[in-house]
């Protein structure tokens, strides 16, 4: 028997089936609208949806807000079959999304997984089109059609090497349901919800994105990420053979060599404006508000308030001085080849939360971002001791259970990606992609904690890793390492008087998505859960937990630490968790950030020690393990 949630979750999943394809409903026109979608339908359909462009993401804040304020289920069903046949496409799967994450009625209901929605946000035009044809030409209903993934690019382009990172599907999908989770228009006024540290969140995610791709680069024998902070420099080009479906139009390419040109809404003075305002208030220790009200950057929510002013959110305590740094960034880049809309070319993949990560600048651009924040960050004393240690409490030994050698391996593996939910045609069997992706073996941490006290202690357990060496072979110092650290997991642990052994699996890892329900399981109502301790969609790929090291084995950090989880504790005023799958990167839905310690803690600020050993307290402990590719 189908529960209710199963039943709410078939009925949501149907409005996803074939939403590229829908045309506008031959009585779409003549169908009285709901008051509360009037005035929807200015983007085309079949234009690429902008999910930076502030006016694409207020035409897709009016559809969620109108969406989560439909007092019933059914009404709220209603009004998206009523929206999808005439708004974008693109903006009604971002609108659609938001409001099934923040109804309160859809708890338990999940998304299906946008990969196997829009494919070909994923998948380069050519095999797509290759996959449609070989389906066709094997009318044979019953039989899946599976074809090979082709790769674009080639190793003239140096950072080919990288493209298996950028171009998986997995670190994408997860990008597109952040930006779901957190929207940059979200309004506490209007929906009633208040997103805990959505600016420190905004700021910690990309930054361990970025941290990520560096571990990957010199996984890779590459040098780490040049930050983009130079306006005026001339930009590296990029092709991603993507496409937007069915209506013609591709992500534009963009040349070697452009530099960014003013757009109709916003130059590059005023981004050069909105940095050095930016950077004076991080300087002075305080930021303006509209009526000249002055903030201080304190220590508990300073990342908090510059986070929302440079992604900008709604949020942003001003706005018209401080700007909207980041987005107008995604979209003068996205729009670099044709900024004044000359030729009517699409934007470039910059321009779309599934796709920016595609493009090497994404990286550049945020390693940027990240910079202002670091700058901030700066300005904090370092953790002392208090800060650091945990009284009573000490690691005596970090092991790998199944390595004794602490060698973990990693490899490339094949994968299959559905399109049969994306393109309609008329079989029973399957049409799927065949591509690779980097996977790694499965480990499992066994940390020896000794309690020298007599009573129950409980622990949050931190763990992180970062590469011991640097692209020219010198050991990296703590305070460079700290910009590479990349968590891997974080938990809550009893420690008993006495020795104590924790065991904790890399699948646990609360950095990833543990479980993703296809579009196939969704559709018949499997996968729908009543109690509430559903997969949002949100995550870490765990295929991509750590970094591909190299074949001869590489060396990194691996660091953990455990703080006393009573002072780290949030309470929540509500009872249920939902969606602390992958918290650490995501938060919880609907509750407090579940981790009082600024989030990157212990390695968001300066580190004066010189040498890892010199730095660590008992709590602590560094052990170097390898990650060898095979
Ligand atoms: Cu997620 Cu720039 O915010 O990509």
């Amino acid at each position: 028997m189908v529960s209710e949630t199963g039943e709410k979750q078939k009925r949501v999943v149907g409005l996803f089936e074939y939403v590229a394809l829908t045309t506008r409903s031959k009585f779409g026109l003549r169908v009285q609208r709901d008051p509360s979608l009037i005035g929807l339908g200015i983007l085309g359909r079949g234009e690429l949806f902008n999910c930076f462009h502030p006016e694409h993401l207020n035409e897709a804040r009016i559809l969620y807000e109108a969406l989560i304020a439909a007092h019933s289920f059914d009404d709220f069903l209603d009004l998206s079959h009523q929206a999808r046949d005439y708004v974008n496409q693109g903006l009604f799967l971002y609108a659609v999304s938001v409001a099934i994450l923040h109804r309160d009625d859809c708890r338990g209901v999940s998304l299906p997984p946008i990969q196997e929605v829009f494919p070909n946000k994923f998948i380069p035009a050519e095999t797509l089109s290759k996959a449609l044809v070989d389906a066709e030409q094997h009318p044979d209903t019953e039989v899946d059609i599976i074809t090979d993934m082709e790769f674009v690019g080639n190793i003239l382009d140096p950072e080919y090497l990288l493209s298996y990172y950028r171009e998986d599907i997995g670190i994408n999908a997860h990008h597109w349901h952040w930006h779901l989770v957190y929207p940059a228009t979200w309004r506490a006024d209007i929906t009633g919800k208040t997103m805990d540290r959505k600016g420190e969140l905004f700021y910690y995610m990309h930054q361990q994105m970025c941290a990520r791709y560096d571990c990957e680069r010199l996984s890779n024998g590459m040098p780490r990420v040049i930050p983009f902070h130079n306006f005026t420099e001339k930009l590296h080009g990029f092709s991603s053979h993507l496409s937007s479906g069915i209506s013609g139009k591709h992500y534009s390419s963009r040349a070697e060599g452009l530099i960014l040109q003013d757009l109709s809404d916003v130059t590059v003075q005023d981004m050069e404006r909105w940095r050095d305002r930016i950077l004076d208030a991080i300087n002075l220790g305080f930021v303006t508000d509209e009526h000249g009200r002055e903030t201080v950057l304190d220590e508990t929510s300073g990342i908090d308030i510059l986070g929302d002013i440079i992604e900008s959110s709604y949020e942003s305590v001003n706005k018209s001085f401080y700007g909207s740094l980041h987005n107008w960034g995604h979209v003068m880049i996205g729009d670099i080849q044709d900024p004044e809309g000359k030729y009517q070319t699409p934007s470039g993949v910059m321009s779309d939360t599934a796709t920016s990560l595609q493009d090497p600048i994404f990286y550049r651009w945020h390693r940027f971002i990240d910079n202002i924040f670091l700058e901030y960050k700066s300005k904090l004393h370092s953790y002392n001791k208090d800060d650091l240690s945990f009284n009573g409490v000490e690691i005596v030994n970090v092991q790998l259970k199944e390595n004794p050698d602490k060698i973990v391996s990693t490899t490339f593996k094949k994968d299959l990606l559905n399109l049969s939910y994306a393109y309609y045609l008329d079989r029973k069997g399957d049409i799927k992609v065949r591509y690779e992706h980097l996977d790694h073996d499965p480990f499992t941490y066994e940390i020896a904690v000794e309690n020298h006290s007599r009573k129950t202690k409980h622990a949050t357990v931190r763990i992180f890793l970062a590469p011991k060496y640097d692209e020219l072979g010198n050991e990296l110092s703590p305070n460079e390492l700290r910009r590479l650290m990349i968590e891997l997991d974080k938990f809550r642990a009893e420690l008993h008087p006495g020795n104590n052994v924790i065991e904790r699996k890399s699948s646990e890892s609360s950095v990833t998505l543990s479980t993703e329900r296809s579009f196939g399981e969704l559709l018949h109502g499997e996968g729908a859960n009543d109690n509430a301790d559903e997969f949002c969609s949100c995550g870490w790929p765990q295929h991509l937990l750590i970094p591909k090291g190299n074949s001869r084995g590489m060396e990194f950090h691996l660091f953990v630490m455990v703080t006393d989880w009573l002072q780290d504790t949030v309470t929540s005023g509500h009872s249920q968790a939902i969606c602390v799958d992958a918290v650490s990167y995501c938060g919880a839905k609907d509750q407090l950030y579940p981790d009082r310690k600024p989030m990157g803690f212990p390695f968001d600020r300066i580190i004066e020690a010189k040498t890892m050993k010199e730095w660590l307290y008992p709590n602590m402990e560094d052990v170097i393990v390898t990650i060898k590719h095979h």
